[in-house]
C-alpha cells in the first residue's frame, strides 16, 4: 500500500478577518467550533489529568500508571530473551474497507490485540470471523463517531478496560455524495464533518494522555486523509473542491439553523462536505504535530490509501464515479 505524506494546501485554509471568531487552536475549541459546555469539560480534565500525571511531584498518580501499564518489554522467564509485549492498537470503522483490511493484516502477525471501535457490533463480529481473525487477536468495542456521548462512553470503557493504548488509527467515515439535504449527527453537526472530523477530533483529544503513557517502541496516531481534499493536485481538483473558507460555518455550529451546514458558510454539498473533513482530519495531524510530537513522543501521521473503489464508502455514487 502506498503511504503518502498529505499535502496540505495553504489556499483552502484562510484565516478569519478581524472581529470575526477566531480559528485558533485551543483544548477547547478547535477551527473554531465551540464544542459544548459537556465537552469542554472533558477536554479539561483530560488536560489536568496529563498535567497530574506528568508531574513528578505527584507520586501518588504515577503508581498508578505503572500499576496498569505493561512493560513494552519483558524478560522470558524460561531463556532470558527479551520479548515486546503484543500492541494494543484501537481501529475505528473496522467492519469494512479498509478498516477491516488493516485489523485483519494487523491480526495476522500476531503481534497486535486489535480493538475494532464499531458502530454496529454485529456486523463487526461477523467482518472479522468472515475474514479469518482469530478471537484473541481482537475485541470489538461499540463507537458510533456521530455522537460525541458514544465517543465519551467508549473512551471511559476503554480506560477502565486497564489496556494500554500504543496505536489509534482513525479511520471510519461517511461520504454522501448524492444526499440532496444535509443529515446531522446527535448534537446537531452536518454529518460528514461531524463523524469524519469532530467525532475523530474529541476521541484523539481523549486517548492522547493514553497514548502518552504508552511504553511501546513506536505509538502513533493515525488518521486516514484523502487526495481529494488537496487542492495542489489534480484530483483535488475535481469539483466540488474542498475549501474551509473562514470557518464561519464551523464557528456556528453546522448545525443549519443559525449557521450554514458547511464550514465555509456555503450551500450544503454532500462531496464537499467530505473533502473539506479530510482537509481536517490531515490539518489535525499537523498541529498535533507541532504541539504534541516533541513533548511525547508519539507519531502522527496522515496517510492517503490510492482509490480503493469497492469499499462501503461509495455506497452511494454518482454514475461518473
Ligand atoms: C460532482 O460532480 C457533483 O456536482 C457533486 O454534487 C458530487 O456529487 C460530486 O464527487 C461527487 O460530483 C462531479 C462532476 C465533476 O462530474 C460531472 O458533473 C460529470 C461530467 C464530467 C465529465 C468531465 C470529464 C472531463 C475529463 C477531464 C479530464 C481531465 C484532464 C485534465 C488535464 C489537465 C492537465 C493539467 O466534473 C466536473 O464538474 C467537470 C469538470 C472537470 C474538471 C476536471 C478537473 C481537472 C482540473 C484540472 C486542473 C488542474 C489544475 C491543477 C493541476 C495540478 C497538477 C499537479
Ligand atoms: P468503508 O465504508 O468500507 O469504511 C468506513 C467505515 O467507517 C465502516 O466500517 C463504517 O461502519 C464506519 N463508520 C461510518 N460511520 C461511522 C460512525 N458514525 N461511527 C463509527 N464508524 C462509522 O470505506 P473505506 O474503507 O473506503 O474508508 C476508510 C477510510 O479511508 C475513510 O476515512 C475514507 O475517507 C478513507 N479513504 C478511502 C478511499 C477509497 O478510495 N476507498 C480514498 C481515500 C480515503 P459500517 O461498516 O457500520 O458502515
Ligand atoms: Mg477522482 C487524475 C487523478 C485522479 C485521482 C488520483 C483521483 C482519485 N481522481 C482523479 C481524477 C478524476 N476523478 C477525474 C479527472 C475525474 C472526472 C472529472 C474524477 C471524478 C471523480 C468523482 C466523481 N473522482 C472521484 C469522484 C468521487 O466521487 C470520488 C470522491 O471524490 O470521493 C470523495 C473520487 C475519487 N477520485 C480519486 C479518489 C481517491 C477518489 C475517492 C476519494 C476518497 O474516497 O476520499
Amino acid at each position: 500500500m502506498a503511504l503518502q505524506t498529505a499535502a496540505l494546501v495553504p489556499a483552502t485554509f484562510t484565516l478569519p478577518k478581524e472581529g470575526k471568531s477566531s480559528p485558533s487552536f485551543k483544548d477547547s475549541t478547535f477551527f473554531g467550533v465551540s464544542l459544548s459546555d459537556h465537552a469542554k469539560a472533558d477536554f479539561s480534565s483530560s488536560a489536568l489529568r496529563c498535567k497530574r500525571i506528568f508531574n513528578p511531584r505527584n507520586g501518588a498518580v504515577r503508581a498508578e500508571t505503572t500499576a496498569t501499564a505493561t512493560p513494552a518489554i519483558s524478560r522470558s522467564a524460561v531463556d532470558g530473551k527479551k520479548t515486546l509485549r503484543k500492541g494494543s492498537v484501537i481501529i475505528t470503522g473496522a467492519s469494512s474497507g479498509l478498516g477491516l483490511a488493516t485489523a485483519k493484516a494487523l491480526a495476522e502477525t500476531g503481534k497486535w490485540h486489535i480493538i475494532m471501535a464499531c458502530r454496529d457490533f454485529l456486523k463487526a463480529e461477523r467482518a472479522a470471523k468472515s475474514a479469518g481473525m482469530s478471537k484473541q487477536n481482537y475485541t470489538i468495542m461499540h463507537l458510533d463517531l456521530a455522537s460525541l456521548d458514544s465517543v465519551r462512553q467508549f473512551v471511559d470503557g476503554y480506560k477502565r478496560s486497564g489496556r494500554p493504548l500504543d496505536v489509534l488509527v482513525c479511520n471510519a467515515a461517511v461520504y454522501q455524495p448524492t444526499a440532496k439535504e444535509p443529515s446531522f449527527t446527535a448534537e446537531g453537526f452536518e454529518l460528514s464533518v461531524g463523524t469524519n472530523h469532530l467525532g475523530h477530533f474529541l476521541l484523539s483529544r481523549l486517548l492522547l494522555d493514553d497514548l502518552r503513557h504508552s511504553d511501546y517502541p513506536s505509538k502513533r496516531l493515525i488518521i486516514v486523509g484523502s487526495i481529494t481534499g488537496n487542492t495542489n493536485t489534480l484530483a483535488g481538483n475535481v469539483p466540488p473542491k474542498a475549501n474551509l473558507g473562514d470557518l464561519r460555518g464551523l464557528a456556528g455550529g453546522l448545525n443549519g439553523l443559525n449557521s450554514s451546514t458547511m464550514i465555509d458558510g456555503g450551500e450544503f454539498d454532500g462531496a464537499k462536505a467530505y473533502k473539506d473533513s479530510k482537509v481536517c482530519n490531515m490539518l489535525t495531524m499537523q498541529e498535533f504535530h507541532r504541539r504534541f510530537h516533541e513533548e511525547s513522543g508519539i507519531t502522527f501521521a496522515s496517510l492517503y490509501p490510492g482509490c480503493i473503489a469497492t469499499t462501503g464508502l461509495f455506497r452511494e455514487h454518482i454514475p461518473l464515479f
